[in-house]
């Protein structure tokens, strides 16, 4: 069965998508409250956090934690694997190694999204992408030894400039070949990047072996409900596929957190299994 989960961070600017900002305790007994069943945690350091308070409140209020989220690595200490930088590079490794530290202690898993970085405009591509594939590949390793399941995202074009869309993922994953490297697909950015009028269905079809978490934002990254992405058509493919792990609203929390929260998910709910 699918399970929702809604995006926590520590901090933030007004316009990352989370629903809700700041006092991380108070915002899992939150999201319990109005029916989450799990927490997505955006972090900028794994130690931002104290772990064991957080799994103590978790029980106490029947609420996962389902992933952990670590863009604001990238936007705040920009921290990316394509850094040609050797020694900024071994940063975001280590910055994230401490991510999969935190995922085995809440047997949840950890995305890399704004972390995989950019691609260098001119020359020096290649050797970005052999750095960006073997950090990924450390840390696959990493992973695998604390049986963490890293999800890789693909973003838009405005915020990445490789890997947009989610076959280019897709075969780059299968590629790497680890059990633990699983991709996570994002509405938002689909909406931006996938081809045709059925295309983010045509993609979620053909990426079912890979697929290992969605983020679900309407297409101006409101919750879903508030833009144009036809969420019916979504559910009934994820269905058709027999997904049955997390969906996490990765919204803006507008007109604010708890209206988004409460309204995303009935929205969702009300679609059912998209008939
Ligand atoms: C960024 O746009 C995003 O969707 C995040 O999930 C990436 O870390
Ligand atoms: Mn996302």
């Amino acid at each position: 069965m699918i399970k929702y989960s809604a995006t926590i961070a520590s901090g933030g600017t007004e316009s990352m998508p989370y629903l809700f900002k700041g006092n991380i305790i108070e915002s899992i007994e939150t999201c319990a409250k109005n029916g989450f069943d799990a927490v997505e945690l955006h972090l900028r350091k794994a130690q931002d956090i104290d772990r064991v308070l957080v799994k103590e409140i978790c029980d106490k209020n029947s609420i996962a934690v389902s992933t952990i989220g670590t863009g604001m690595g990238y936007t705040f200490d920009r921290l990316y694997l394509t850094n040609s930088d050797e020694s900024k590079r071994k940063d975001a490794i280590e910055r994230l190694k401490e991510h999969i530290d935190l995922a085995s202690f809440f047997k949840c898993a950890v995305i890399i999204g704004s972390m995989r970085g950019r691609l260098p405009d001119a020359g020096e591509t290649e050797s970005a992408l052999k750095n960006y594939r073997e950090s990924l590949m450390a840390l696959a390793h990493y992973a695998e030894k604390r049986d963490v399941t890293l999800l890789i995202e693909p973003v838009n074009r405005y915020e990445s400039n490789f890997h947009n869309t989610s076959i280019e993922m897709r075969d780059f994953l299968k590629s790497l070949g680890s059990s633990k490297l699983k991709m996570l697909l994002d509405t938002f950015h689909m909406n931006i990047e996938e081809f045709g009028k059925t295309g983010m269905y045509d993609s979620i079809r053909e990426c079912r072996e890979v697929l290992g978490h969605m983020h679900f934002a309407d297409s101006n990254r409101k919750r879903p409900g508030a833009g144009h992405i036809d969420f019916a058509g979504i559910l009934k493919t994820l269905n058709d596929i027999g997904y049955d792990k997390y969906i996490a609203l990765e919204c803006l929390p507008w007109p604010e957190p708890e209206h988004a929260s409460i309204d995303g998910l009935r929205y969702i709910k009300s679609l059912g299994n998209g008939g």
